[in-house]
């Protein structure tokens, strides 16, 4: 598979010393979009999130856009609307939809099937929301589990409270349940103290990383552990207090305002929304970190970054305005 090696032999907590980076020349795949949220692979095709719309669009290679369905009870809000697609592979192809609804947020899923989805069936309701901070990506895990980023919808009295699921990670089995080894007995509640995560992504050690809008400050690469407490709103970016965890990287937010990101044969890849940039990220054992940032300005504002099924980097751009926004591919090349 030439030189992209995936380091599957590392232990726990080592991290490969190979990094990856993007090529040269991205090529667009996908045109026409309008603030495309999140993108996820089933078979040959691409399902695409638009924040504005409930309609969900499937691509495949060389055909134009195809509506896949209409996601009911969705409202387009602020930073919410429709934003994080994931993919469980069952005897039947579910597809999950994190989306806005006049009540706040809700993850419902939708059987995908001879290119159609079935009707919603509710994973989660009255997640909260607002018109702001309403995090929103979703993702399985390795441990099978569904992962989600809520944010703290603008009330700085929610992160810090475990009753409230704003300001948190949350994970629940496939069907909404809590999970009994979760780390607060009965509750969703995963982590807390979060400001506005929208970025997960497990390393090589099945570690959860989530990436987090921070205020005016900094923004935070978030290594996450069950029942981990983050700071905000008492912190942003690294405070030294023991009563919280630290960020292991942090950025001015005019250099990052990161949402989603992935993890690619040892590297984080992460999309910079206001920075219009993909950061390159490797995290060595001993914890020290090498951050690299690509296409700065060149293609706008970028909402996520995926693995894409042609095993290149994806990523979507995110106009201010919408209507005019892409996909990319680009090869990743060894690090020089
Ligand atoms: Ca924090």
């Amino acid at each position: 598979m030439g030189p992209l090696l995936r380091h599957s032999a590392c232990p726990v907590g080592c991290f490969p010393v190979a990094a990856l980076m993007p090529g040269k020349a991205p090529v667009e795949i996908a045109s026409g979009l309008s603030i495309p949220w999140a993108a996820v692979a089933i078979g040959d095709e691409v399902i695409v999130s638009q924040r504005g719309t409930a309609e969900i669009v499937a691509y495949r290679p060389g055909h134009s856009l195809r509506p896949v369905g209409i996601v009911p009870d969705f409202v387009a809000r602020g930073d919410g609307g429709m934003l994080g697609l994931a993919v469980l592979r069952e005897a039947d192809i579910w597809l999950y939809i994190y989306h806005s609804t006049n009540n706040g947020n809700r993850i419902v899923r939708m059987r995908y099937s001879e290119g159609r989805l079935g009707n919603p069936q509710i994973v989660l309701d009255d997640i909260p929301g607002g018109r702001g901070h309403n995090g929103g990506r979703i993702a399985f895990g390795p441990d099978g589990m569904l992962y989600v980023t809520v944010g703290e919808t603008r009330n700085l009295d929610l992160p810090q409270d475990l009753k409230s699921l704003a300001g948190k990670i949350l994970r629940m089995t496939p069907d909404g349940r809590v999970p009994s080894d979760n780390p607060f007995p009965g509750s969703l509640v995963y982590s807390f103290g979060h400001r506005n995560p929208q970025g997960l992504a497990w390393d090589d050690a099945d570690q959860l990383w989530a990436t987090e809008f921070g205020d005016d400050t900094w923004d935070e690469l978030n290594r996450i552990e069950p029942g981990g407490n983050y700071g905000w709103p008492m912190l942003e970016g690294r405070g030294g207090n023991p009563d919280y965890i630290d960020p292991v990287m942090q950025w001015g937010t005019q250099e990052m305002g990161p949402s989603g990101m992935a993890y690619i044969g040892g590297t984080f890849f992460i999309a910079g929304l206001t920075s219009q940039r993909i950061w390159a990220v490797t995290i060595d054992r001993d914890g020290s970190a090498d951050a690299r940032d690509h296409f700065v300005g060149e293609y706008g504002r970028i909402r996520h970054v995926l693995h894409g099924s042609d095993g290149n980097l994806w990523f979507l751009t995110n106009s201010r305005s919408g209507g005019n926004d892409h996909i990319y591919s680009v090869p990743l090349v060894p690090r020089h």
